[in-house]
């Protein structure tokens, strides 16, 4: 039976990786944090068929003692801060988590089991300020947030670790992917909770920030099959994973508003102190290396995403 080792299990994509891996016969590990409330909701119906290992990404004791203990024939590191308007707010913190915390769990690989295939969760936040459009694996970065500057950092020491020591790790450069477990605080999210949450009575307006920002929104559903892939390959790479459709956080809010049934304009405020110090005005993605080396196509649209979102946040409200 292969093992795998998932860290940020508790996370969206953790969440839904996790189940894959089930399915597909796996004995599925997570890393935990320790708290002194669990919150495991995301994972809560899988628990009895998980086994979780308190471990953090800053400790490398705990990391290694993490690895001994599963065995994994693979280690997805998912877990990082990865909420960027926080990553102003905890620069150093952040560098911690998600840039420096990727070479702890290399060294602990490289220590414990260097024949495991490791899989970094790259983000398309790294291309920032975009130097291309669409962006690829060959697009340089220009990392607009701490965020950013330290997920270019766990990026390349990834690509450093598969040549210095030929480790099996490849990097998924994923644009933003969205679902029904995604965290209240980004944007999507945020807004079909708040349309459910009018329509339902519980709140009567939503603020927000920059609306013309536009992202490449996929579903985390069809992107954790996407690591798998990129897993099961003989020669470890980097790959774009992306729709290749743009659109903007304006478009975001009348979709959502619609499939609850509200005119948008009546609820919706700008809040100035919602809008980042930099922003990133443009992503849209280039899958075509994915789709050709991999066979992986994204299989949900964004009207589909944003409004299944809804039809979910309705169900939880009401
Ligand atoms: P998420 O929902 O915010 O989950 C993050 C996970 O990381 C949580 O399980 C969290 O644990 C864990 N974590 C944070 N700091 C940790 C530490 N020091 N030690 C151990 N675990 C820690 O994020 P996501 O959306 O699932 O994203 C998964 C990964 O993909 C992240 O690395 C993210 O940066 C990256 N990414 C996401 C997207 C996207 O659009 N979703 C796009 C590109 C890349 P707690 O539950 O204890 O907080
Ligand atoms: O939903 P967001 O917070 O996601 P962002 O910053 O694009 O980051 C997400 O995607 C990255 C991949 O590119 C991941 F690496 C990262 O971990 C995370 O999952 O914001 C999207 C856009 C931004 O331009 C932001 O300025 O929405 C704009 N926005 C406008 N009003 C808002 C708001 N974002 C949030 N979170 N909240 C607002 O009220």
């Amino acid at each position: 039976m292969p093992r795998a080792l998932i860290t940020g299990i508790t996370g969206q994509d953790g969440s839904y990786l996790a189940e894959l891996l089930l399915e597909k016969g796996y004995e599925v590990h997570g890393m935990v944090r320790r708290a002194s409330t669990e919150k495991f909701d995301r994972i809560e119906h899988l628990r009895d068929r998980l086994t979780l290992h308190q471990a953090d990404l800053l400790d490398h004791r705990s990391l290694v003692d993490a690895l001994r203990a599963a065995k994994p024939h693979e280690v997805y590191n998912l877990a990082a801060m990865s909420f960027v308007a926080v990553s102003w707010i905890q620069p150093t913190l952040t560098a911690e988590f998600t840039g420096v915390g990727v070479t702890r769990i290399l060294e602990a690989v490289r220590e414990v089991c260097p024949e495991t295939r490791f899989y970094q969760a790259s983000s398309s936040e790294m291309f920032g300020k975009v130097l291309e459009t669409p962006q690829t694996e060959k697009t340089p970065f220009y990392p607009r947030s701490p965020y950013g500057v330290a997920k270019v950092y766990g990026h390349h020491i990834t690509v450093n670790y598969r040549e210095s020591y030929d480790l099996h790790a490849s990097s998924g450069i994923l644009f933003n992917h969205e679902s029904e477990r995604r965290g209240l605080e980004f944007v999507t999210r945020k807004i079909t909770w708040h349309a459910a949450a009018i329509k339902t009575g519980k709140r009567d307006s939503l603020q927000l920030g920059n609306l013309d920002a536009r992202r490449d929104w996929g579903y985390a559903k069809d992107y954790v099959e996407a690591m798998w892939l990129m897993l099961q390959q003989d020669t470890p790479d980097d790959f774009v994973i992306a729709t290749g459709v743009t659109n903007t956080v304006r478009r975001c809010v009348e979709v959502a508003f619609d499939e609850a049934g509200l005119n948008w304009e009546q609820y919706v405020q700008i809040d100035d102190s919602l809008k980042r110090p930099a922003e990133v005005d443009l992503l849209v993605g280039d899958a075509s290396k994915a789709e050709r080396q991999l066979g992986w196509k994204p299989q949900t649209s964004f009207e589909e995403l944003i409004r299944l979102m809804v039809r979910s946040d309705v169900a939880l409200l009401s």
